[in-house]
């Protein structure tokens, strides 16, 4: 044995380099990993020490072998002879001198699978787990086969223009996946143009739309008989969430909404991933088309958003759809995308708000005034939720002819979504989820009042009411 291999610590060490070893080592190296082989069979060793790995001959089930190597400084022991006794044996063996050390081991079957467990081994391989692994792998890999083949034939099959539909009030989820549409489309020689309904009205989406000079166009201006088929992205049926007429056809339905009884030639919903971004850029992936930076950089803030910065019903795949984008975004452009913190109109918002703001225990009601943007209202929610004392947060103002309500709620025996319904769901719409929701009520159904004034009070005394005697306070006016 050469002397400087006394001195090498080794993160690996592979015991048994028989042909599953062997290729377990060349692997390991070619992850540029530190690793030793050790074997019995003198021939093994040297025609490995040929190829340049570091290998020493030695007998596991003798003491002698683990004085030879700095057990404690190596991560993972791996020991992967085809005899279960023999591995046995290493295994008590290595345990003795490290509980610490991982152990990575073979067996013949379950029984002996077990048997290695119980001796201390960390995680045990038999050839049973590693086939079935392989079939379902394949199975995976022939169901993306698939699916992407029908994919293809289906965009190429479109003679014509496309019109790609999002949901209504289009979000950077939709937007970006409708745009990954587009460009993969027109890979296959397809045009087509982005059709929307609805506003793109909070601040963040406005961004996107601007610097990134993504084209979209209000399908109630557009002349849909100049498109020979359509798709949808980000929703699933027509007419739900979407304001698309309902003799439209869709040929194409992408989503990641679970849904049922969705007609088109090409469906592809999915409930194993947190945004339709990460769909369309498995796409890409899969159809090697490599994203425009444009393209990168609004999926992965579709994804990014979608997901809340990776915090709501996050999946593996949007992670993966992530780093694979990661290299092709633009992230100086993210950043001003996501915009300030605060902006001016959220801040006079917030201003009136606090200014208003009345306590009825852990409840917060408050008037944000006269508004120009709803977003604002959401985001001055969530602020005035950070109060100490301060459990459940309403917040409303008026905007053109409509009192906007948003709410936050952290009372984990309030469902908030379920007040504001009762509260309002008979004078407007209302509702959303335990912790955060929201509603509209026309102007009009508070009469005839003008001055601002007046109407200021009027609304709040009513909206106080109705919400907290659905919460169950009783309140003297
Ligand atoms: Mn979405």
């Amino acid at each position: 044995m050469d002397e400087d291999e006394h001195d090498k610590d080794y993160e690996y060490v592979v015991i048994g380099c028989g042909a599953t070893g062997f290729s377990v080592i060349k692997e390991l190296a070619r992850k540029n990993k530190r690793v030793l082989a050790i074997d019995s069979s003198v021939e093994r060793i040297e025609v490995l020490k040929d190829q340049e790995y570091d290998a020493i001959v030695g007998d596991a089930t003798e003491d002698e072998i683990y004085k030879t190597i700095d057990i404690f400084k190596v991560s993972v022991i791996l020991v992967l002879t085809p005899s279960v006794e023999i591995n046995a044996e290493a295994i008590k063996k290595i345990r003795k001198l490290s509980k610490e050390i991982f152990i990575i081991s073979r067996a013949t079957n379950q029984k002996t699978k077990e048997e290695l467990e119980v001796l201390g081994a960390d995680f045990v391989v038999t050839p049973q787990d590693a086939m079935k692994n392989a079939i379902i792998n394949a199975v995976e890999e022939i169901d993306t086969y698939r699916r992407v083949k029908k994919f293809k034939e289906v965009l190429k099959n479109i003679d014509g223009k496309l019109g790609i539909f999002t949901h209504d009030n289009p979000d950077p989820d939709a937007i970006s996946s409708a745009l990954a549409l587009k460009e993969i489309a027109k890979h296959f020689g397809v045009e087509s143009d982005i059709l929307y309904y609805g506003e793109i009205f909070h601040q963040k989406n406005r961004a996107m739309v601007n610097l990134l000079e993504i084209e979209l166009i209000r399908a109630d201006e557009a002349d849909l008989s100049n498109y020979s088929k359509f798709a949808l992205v980000d929703s699933s049926n027509v007419g739900a969430n979407n304001s698309i007429p309902k003799d439209v056809k869709l040929s194409i339905v992408i989503d990641h909404h679970p849904a049922e009884g969705v007609e088109a030639e090409y469906v592809d919903l999915r409930d194993d991933v947190g945004a339709a971004a990460t769909i369309m850029t498995e796409y890409l992936e899969q159809l090697k088309i490599v994203p425009s930076r444009t393209l990168a950089t609004a999926l992965f803030f579709g994804i990014k958003s979608e997901t809340d910065e990776f915090k709501r019903n996050t999946r593996t795949s949007d992670f993966t759809a992530a780093a694979f984008l990661y290299p092709f975004v633009d992230h100086e452009m993210i950043e001003k995308m996501e915009g300030p913190a605060i902006s001016t109109e959220t801040l006079d918002v917030l201003g009136m708000a606090i200014k208003n703001r009345q306590v009825y225990s852990s409840f917060l009601i408050t008037f944000a005034g006269f508004i120009n943007d709803r977003d604002s209202l959401p985001q001055a929610a969530d602020f005035l939720l950070r109060l100490e004392g301060i459990s459940t947060v309403l917040v409303f103002g008026i905007l053109k002819d409509m009192v906007y309500l948003s709410a936050r709620n952290r009372d984990v025996r309030i469902n908030i979504g379920e007040v504001l319904k009762r509260a309002f769901g008979d004078v407007g719409s209302a509702g959303g989820h335990a912790h955060a929701a929201g509603g509209q009520i026309p102007l009009g159904i508070f009469g005839e009042v003008t001055d601002r004034e007046s109407l200021s009070k009027l609304i709040t005394e009513a909206i106080k009411k109705k919400f907290l005697n659905a919460v169950g306070i009783e309140v003297s006016t």
